[in-house]
């Protein structure tokens, strides 16, 4: 089958929620021998991001939101692991913590931007979603690690990005980590506003970012 025709199928797959074949397409493309960071990026985001819209116009309510993560997520186990095992040998040596902001429980991106940074070659600390603040920074403590990196999904959780760079201050530790954030209404704008030291707009520029902010502060 051709790579345009199975993205759209893919991306169909999502939109009716259709779990089976979603999955029967993400194998069809490990066969295939398709990139799966690529399938992800051009096959299902633009499935989800459709359903977004539906919701929106009010065409779809949430149980068909529902039924398309769902179908979303098992796409993903799929992919995923076979991410991780195609190390481009782009190794870059760093700890990062990771998770949804607290009230969040939208996890599909960031569940995509952990699994690119640990393929290439970063230690992921990945605490899932609805994560409370402190325990960003417990985890960041108890691992040593180099970024803390928040998703949030909703306009109303965003301000949990802006807390925690603001709680690290208090705690005297906002210059030991780099703090970068992501999500669908987070912009640059609002990253450089909180204070936070980096945003990215999706997976592969989130990897970007981190190994930049890493060079940066090579021998800290
Ligand atoms: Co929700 N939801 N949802 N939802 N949902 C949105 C976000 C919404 C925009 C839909 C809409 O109205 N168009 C809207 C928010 C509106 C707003 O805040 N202004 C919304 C709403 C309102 C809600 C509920 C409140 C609905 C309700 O209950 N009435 C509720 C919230 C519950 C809560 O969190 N407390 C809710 C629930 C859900 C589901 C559970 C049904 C499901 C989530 C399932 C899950 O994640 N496990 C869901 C879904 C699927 C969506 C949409 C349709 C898709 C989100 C998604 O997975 N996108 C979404 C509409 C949309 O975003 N257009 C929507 C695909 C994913 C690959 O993209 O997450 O943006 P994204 O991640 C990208 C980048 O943003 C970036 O890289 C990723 C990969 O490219 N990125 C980072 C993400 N995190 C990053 C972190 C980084 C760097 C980059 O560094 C740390």
């Amino acid at each position: 089958m051709e790579k345009e025709k199975i993205y759209s199928l893919m991306s169909l797959a999502i939109i009716e929620g259709n779990q089976e074949e979603a999955i029967r397409l993400a194998e069809e493309a490990l066969k295939l021998n398709l990139d799966p960071t690529e399938v992800i990026e051009k096959g299902y985001i633009p499935g989800i991001q459709k359903v977004g819209d539906l919701w929106e116009k009010g065409e779809y309510f949430l149980p068909e939101l529902i039924a398309s993560s769902e179908a979303m997520k098992a796409a993903m186990a799929i992919l995923e692991p076979e991410i991780k095992k195609r190390d481009k040998g782009l190794k870059a040596k760093g700890k990062v913590v990771i998770g949804t902001v607290e009230g969040d429980i939208h996890d599909i991106g960031k569940n995509i931007v952990a699994s690119m940074l640990q393929a290439s070659g970063f230690e992921v600390h990945d605490l899932g979603a609805d994560v409370k603040l402190e325990k960003f920074i417990d985890k960041a403590e108890e691992v040593g690690a180099d970024i803390i990196g928040l998703s949030a999904l909703l306009t109303t959780t965003m301000i949990g990005q802006k807390k925690l760079v603001e709680i690290l201050k208090e705690r005297q530790l906002r210059e030991r980590y780099k703090v970068i954030v992501g999500g669908a209404p987070v912009t640059a704008e609002w990253a450089k506003s909180i204070g936070a030291d980096g945003y990215a707009e999706n997976a592969v520029t989130a990897v970007h970012l981190v190994k930049e902010l890493l060079g940066q502060s090579k021998g800290r």
